[in-house]
């Protein structure tokens, strides 16, 4: 058997971690002959219904977990991870200003950026759910001066996912026949999900949706889905954001499929005149575990100007904690 490998999740006792966790101990990120030990993270006063989670996790009798540890001490956490799945985040609640909840999650993402400093393997990988994630995912980055930026992410595969599943849909095929699906932006309602380069097939989807459908119906489904799962549900988006986070972290372990790209929120290098080091959604191919932005795709005017909100909203965000960098 090999040695175990351990996994961080914040937010452990939250409801997305009640899907991932489970997901995790089942192998489904790391294969089913991959031992992990599970290193879970919640405030204090949710350590209770955290244990009632180790409870079930360990009633679950999985071979491949090894061991799983509770706490609330960021350090322990993190320490020697090689993954790290940052869930936990504090929720809007009535009232509050988007400046305040800013501020908040800041506060959790700069603690947690240091201590993913301090106690993370060097080549960990640290994907960003909690929102708002792209400037949660900034934070945690720049507090971590000793981890390379590209350790970090945030999740916009959710947005894929609904994207694709769309675009499939609309176009009644299996999921399998659609590739080269992009979201680019911020993972809010504001992010470009894009059609111009999708293929359906082969054949370009927009020939065969049109445009109409793209630009009224495609883009404001999937820029509202999340409301949507809420009004129907009366809870946000859960057991779909916890495959989204496998699927992230899985692509960024085993590599994008040859000729396609998924959508991850990563420091910007500057393509796209994004502004450097905004963590922005880009379309990706990953190899040998590393992420890379796909260049030189063509831009029209119509999608320029949305990259160009999206850039603008980020940049926003980021103005609004830059004391916190
Ligand atoms: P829950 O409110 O169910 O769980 C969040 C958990 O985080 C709570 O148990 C809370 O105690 C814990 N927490 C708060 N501060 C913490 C800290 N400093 N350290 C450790 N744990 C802490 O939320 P859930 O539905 O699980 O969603 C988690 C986050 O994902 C939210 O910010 C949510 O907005 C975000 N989402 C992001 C998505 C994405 O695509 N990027 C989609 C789904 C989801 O909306």
């Amino acid at each position: 058997m090999k040695s175990p490998v351990d996994i961080a999740v914040t937010g452990a006792a939250g409801q997305i971690s009640y899907s991932l966790l489970f997901r995790l101990a089942a192998g489904d990120l790391l294969g089913p002959d991959q031992p992990i030990v599970l290193r879970l993270l919640e405030i204090t006063p949710a350590l209770d219904a955290l244990n009632g989670v180790l409870m079930e996790l360990n009633d679950c009798a999985y071979p491949l977990l090894h061991d799983v540890v509770v706490t609330d001490d960021p350090k322990t956490a993190f320490d020697h991870v090689d993954y790290a799945f940052l869930v936990g985040a504090k929720p809007r609640k009535q009232g509050m200003l988007r400046s305040d909840l800013l501020l908040q999650n800041a506060e959790i993402f700069q603690v947690q950026g240091k201590a993913l400093n301090a106690a993370a393997n060097r080549n960990v990988k640290v994907l960003v759910t909690g929102n708002p994630a792209n400037t949660n995912a900034l934070l945690a980055q720049r507090n971590a001066p000793d981890l390379a930026p590209s350790c970090f992410a945030a999740m916009s595969m959710l947005d894929h996912t609904r994207a694709i599943s769309q675009l499939a849909a609309k176009c009644a095929v299996s999921i399998r026949d659609v590739s080269n699906v992009c979201v680019w932006g911020n993972h809010s309602c504001m992010q470009y999900p894009d059609l111009h380069h999708a293929k359906v097939k082969g054949i370009d989807a927009l020939s065969l949706v049109g445009r109409d459908w793209f630009v009224d119906d495609f883009i404001p489904t999937v820029q509202h889905r999340g409301t949507e799962v809420i009004k129907a549900r009366g809870a946000s988006s859960a057991a779909s954001a916890a495959n989204a986070a496998i699927k992230h972290m899985s692509v960024w372990i085993n590599g994008t499929d040859d000729g396609d790209w998924v959508s991850m929120a990563v420091p910007s290098d500057g393509s796209y005149g994004i502004a450097e080091g905004l963590v922005y959604s880009f379309p990706c191919r990953v190899v040998d575990g590393q992420y890379h932005i796909v260049e030189s795709l063509e831009i029209n005017a119509f999608s320029r100007e949305r990259l160009r909100q999206n850039e603008a909203e980020v940049r926003e965000e980021m103005l609004a904690i830059q004391h916190m960098l």
